[in-house]
């Protein structure tokens, strides 16, 4: 890291918090751009004393963002998972929690013209190669994070920033099922693979021996239970295209159960060896995909509405993500849509 330090902005997006920089403010070489980011985080070490990073998986993670050159979006983001305890930085997967602090970073950095009253961001996000697309308050043309929008996992309210996708099947895996098949059984256990924005493993909690309804630390203080998550995920990753997965954060590991408070099925994911205190924005969209697989091992336990257009809450150790799937005339989902909040925390130079 230089002398004079780098330029970035930290801020919570959704249910996660990170580092936002202008690609050009980071070195071109992905080497250098990685052992920047890893020392702006202090990884690795468990309690990333000497960095930014929060020692949790959801609060070290970087936003790169520059203006795109495609007609369908205005700015390019990608994101990059920095490993708490290991000297790893990978690109290989999304973050639609940091994605919701992407409009109104690229509009306070001028990539984007602030409209009156709301301004629709078109965000590329070069993980996946595929378009979302953000809603930012902007009063007078100026972006406001304060609002009355509530989201389960943090505390208080902000600016509402509705996310709209269209088209994410096979965001990473090349297709929405990459085995081909609703259901398999790996490692003597049902699982669905899946692929609608994020990669993750759906599976019944009650098949790994837990009731889907514990706390986050009881499920990270669980060695044995750890182990045979690893297990099944690295056996699940080749087959849904994702090679060897021993350093990769996917896919992600979705135990379900029946909802608890009137949503439509209970998650504890890992993401993918520790247990998320809420759902990631892809993961919930992902799963609740799933669900409406007759095969999947978690359809037979979801709450589904009837109708094109499901709103469904993904329930998660600390309230529910509610996202709404928009179904085409075949049953697929065709656009998914979830509200988030973001806040900008602090805006200068690190070192
Ligand atoms: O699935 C955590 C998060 C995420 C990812 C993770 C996410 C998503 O909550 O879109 O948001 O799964 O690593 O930030």
């Amino acid at each position: 890291m230089s002398e004079a330090g780098t330029r970035c902005m930290w801020m919570r997006g959704g249910t996660s918090k990170g580092g936002y920089f202008l690609a050009a403010d980071l070195p071109a070489d992905p080497a250098a751009r990685d052992a920047l980011l890893l020392r702006a985080m202090g990884s690795p070490d468990p309690r990333q004393i000497d960095g930014m990073g929060g020692a949790n998986p959801l609060t070290s993670k970087v936003a790169v963002v520059s203006a795109s050159d495609r007609d369908d979006a205005d700015v390019d983001y990608l994101f990059l998972q920095v490993f708490v305890d290991q000297a790893i930085v990978t690109d290989a997967q999304n973050c639609g929690n940091i994605l919701a602090g992407v409009g109104g970073f690229a509009i306070e950095r001028g990539l984007v013209a602030g409209q009156e009253g709301t301004t629709d961001v078109r965000i590329f996000m070069r993980n996946t190669g595929q378009v979302a697309t953000a809603s930012v308050a902007t009063p007078g043309g100026m972006v406001t994070y304060a609002g009355d929008e509530a989201i389960d996992g943090v505390p208080g309210t902000s600016a509402a920033v509705p996310l709209v996708f269209d088209d994410i099947a096979g965001s990473m895996c090349g297709a929405l099922l990459p085995t081909g098949n609703e259901v398999d059984v790996v490692e003597g256990v049902e699982v669905t693979m899946i692929d609608n924005g994020m990669p993750i493993v759906v599976l019944r909690a009650a098949d790994m021996g837990i009731s889907g309804y514990e706390r986050p630390a009881d499920l990270d203080g669980d060695e044995a239970l750890k182990s045979r998550i690893e297990a099944l995920r690295l056996a699940c990753g080749p087959l849904m295209n994702l090679g060897d997965v021993r350093e990769k954060s996917v896919p992600k590991m979705t135990m379900v159960a029946p909802a608890q408070g009137g949503g439509a099925f209970m998650t504890r994911s890992f993401i993918p060896h520790k247990c998320h205190d809420t759902i990631g924005v892809f993961a919930a969209v992902s799963a609740a995909t799933a669900a409406l697989l007759p095969g999947s091992p978690v359809a037979a336990m979801a709450v589904v509405p009837d109708g094109p257009r499901k709103m469904m809450a993904v329930e998660h150790p600390n309230g529910a993500t509610a996202c709404v799937l928009q179904c085409d005339e075949q049953g697929g989902v065709e656009r998914a849509g979830m509200v988030r909040t973001a806040r900008k925390l602090f805006d200068g130079v690190i070192f």
